[in-house]
């Protein structure tokens, strides 16, 4: 039933395959601000102030971090946006997607 007291006749779907996803990763580097990180990850990645922070001292700490996962085409959007941005700023910031 739909849960309205009503009857719903379903019948088998055939389903349809589930799109491959890919991790987004930013790379740490000597030379970006940390605070043009954050901006990016507000930005590209609709993070709040401190879960950008966090992810941004992640990828300080450790080389690398995930900025979201999601479908391919989204993903390399989203990775040619931030490399588009970080070279117009002459930061050297790296971002890569990579499969799940
Ligand atoms: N390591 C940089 C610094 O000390 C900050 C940084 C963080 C750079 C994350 C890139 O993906 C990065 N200014």
């Amino acid at each position: 039933g739909d849960g309205s007291g009503t009857a719903v006749v379903t019948r088998p779907k055939a389903k349809t395959k589930k799109p491959s996803l890919y991790r987004v990763l930013l790379l740490n580097d000597d030379y970006t601000p940390m605070e043009f990180v954050i901006h990016v990850l507000e930005r590209f990645f609709n993070k709040n102030r401190e879960d950008a922070t966090r992810v941004m001292l992640h990828v300080h700490h450790n080389g690398v971090g995930e900025c979201g996962i999601f479908t391919y085409e989204v993903a390399e959007t989203k990775v040619t946006q931030v490399m588009d941005f970080a070279r117009r700023h002459q930061h050297p910031l790296q971002c890569v997607m990579e499969k799940k």
